[in-house]
């Protein structure tokens, strides 16, 4: 390994590599802490041709690529454990180009989401893919996992912002695609297959993002409701009056985690479901709409209590409550599970694996919150303190397995927003049929002939 090190440094004598045993840990793992890292070695490159140098070199000497962004995925995407080269985006990070009449930014692909939608605002207009790890991801890991958040009932996924994308395939190719064009019926959509890809067939370097005129004002409501099927009329309901923004639902479970991690108790009494909703506020008929519907929910009792924010901190507390949620379960290095179903599949669903997981391990505190607006469960098995790491995730792949099992029955997905990466590899069959992934397959070896592109990520 050594001497192939050498031979890139002596092809690219000014990439910058690192070797110290503290950044291959610090590069080598993301959000799931699962793995031990063990890359080679970590190359920083400041160019498209720095990328290309070092894909040619890895083909050349058959050495695994693990391309890196903010490195905060949740499924081991990123993970570099395997003695690779992780190739961080990070130097990358500039804003290349603003375009007011095609409204669109060209960025470098290290850049961090905050930054691109600072960018977009200080244009007037907006990107509007949000999430909480907004300030520590970066554009390019959002394409790799075609990224959704807190605003994909409104604005959709990654995939719909993305007008254009420079990617360096494993082939050593340099592809434009799509070139910001809006109509583009010019035989496959290449670009698409990128997204979503974690990695495996190329390097997103560079990308063209579509931007929208600002979010109109909005209002934050807080809902207290009764039970799962209420979540579900609440969001039919207020979908069909108001013009959301955004609908998130969590349980009591995930406020008492919040709640002691420092955030505000919203309500006297505890309930058994919330939902965060922010709805455009415009003019005065859209609070009396919001209100008539929130007594209309009252009455036919999907609703048990509400609050609607007086302020912007008001309105940031309320976010916060969910938000918070990861962050306030961190320490009990939790197993997360992210699955999509159609709405209406959500609560039979929801019921089924609660009545499964409670029967099978009723020693697990479970989690349960998520974007309902798009039929995207979060559900985290919490480990217990006296239980060993490892007793802990096997009985967690079991969780899953069952969860998968639900899934198939329910026509579900076991990745809505996360990623396959490592963690959910075992389940890919079930979401996808095997000549689904043989296509996937076959796929890549044409991108990526040497396999050397995040190999053993998504599938084997
Ligand atoms: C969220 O929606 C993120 O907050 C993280 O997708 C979900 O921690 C999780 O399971
Ligand atoms: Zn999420």
């Amino acid at each position: 390994m050594d001497a192939a090190l050498d031979a890139l440094r002596d092809a690219l004598p000014d990439l910058r590599l690192l070797t110290d045993a503290s950044e291959l840990e610090h590069y080598g793992r993301d959000w799931t802490r699962r793995w031990t890292p063990a890359p080679c070695a970590i190359a920083l490159p400041a160019s498209v041709d720095e990328v290309v140098g070092i894909v040619h070199w890895a083909r050349e000497h058959q050495i695994a690529l693990v391309p890196s962004g903010g490195r905060t995925g949740l499924s081991g995407g990123a993970v570099a454990a395997n003695g690779e080269v992780v190739i961080s985006l990070e130097r990358m990070n500039k804003v290349l180009a603003f375009d007011p009449v095609d409204r669109m930014l060209t960025v470098q692909a290290g850049i961090p989401l905050q930054l691109v939608q600072e960018a977009a605002c200080a244009q007037g207009l907006q990107y509007p893919v949000d999430f909480a790890a907004r300030g520590s991801c970066s554009i390019g890991g959002n394409i790799a996992t075609n990224a959704g958040g807190i605003r994909v009932l409104r604005y959709g996924n990654t995939r719909e912002w993305i007008a254009g994308l420079t990617v360096v395939t494993g082939a050593g190719e340099v592809l434009h695609l799509n070139k910001g064009l809006v109509k583009n019926s010019s035989g496959y959509d290449l670009r698409q297959l990128i997204i979503g890809a974690e990695g495996t067939l190329g390097i997103v370097v560079e990308a063209m993002l579509k931007l929208t005129a600002p979010p109109p004002p909005t209002q934050v409501m807080l809902l207290a409701l009764p039970d799962f099927d209420a979540v579900l009329s609440a969001f039919s309901a207020l979908r069909d009056g108001l013009r959301l923004e955004a609908f998130e639902f969590f349980t009591d479970v995930a406020l008492k985690h919040v709640l002691a991690h420092g955030g505000q108790q919203p309500f006297d009494e505890d309930h058994p479901f919330y939902a965060v909703v922010e709805y455009a506020h415009e003019s005065e008929a859209d609070e009396v709409a919001a209100l008539s519907l929130f007594e209309q929910g009252l009455e036919s009792g999907w609703a048990l209590d509400g609050v609607i924010a007086g302020s912007d901190a008001q309105a940031a507390q309320l976010w916060r409550l969910r938000e918070g949620i990861t962050e306030s379960l961190a320490r009990y290095t939790p197993y997360k599970n992210d699955v999509a179903l159609r709405i209406s599949a959500l609560p039979a669903f929801l019921h089924e694996a609660e009545r499964l997981i409670a029967e099978e391990y009723p020693q697990f505190e479970v989690v349960w919150f998520g974007h309902i607006g798009d039929g995207n469960l979060h559900i985290n098995v919490l480990k217990p303190d006296d239980l060993p790491q490892a007793d802990f995730l096997r009985d967690c792949e079991r969780v899953t397995k069952l969860l998968a099992g639900l899934l198939a029955r329910h026509g579900g997905s076991i990745s809505a927003e996360h990623g396959i990466g490592l963690v959910k590899k075992p389940y890919l069959i079930g979401t996808r049929t095997a000549e689904e992934v043989a296509v996937m397959q076959g796929i890549k070896r044409v991108l990526d002939p040497d396999d050397i592109m995040n190999p053993g990520k998504i599938f084997d």
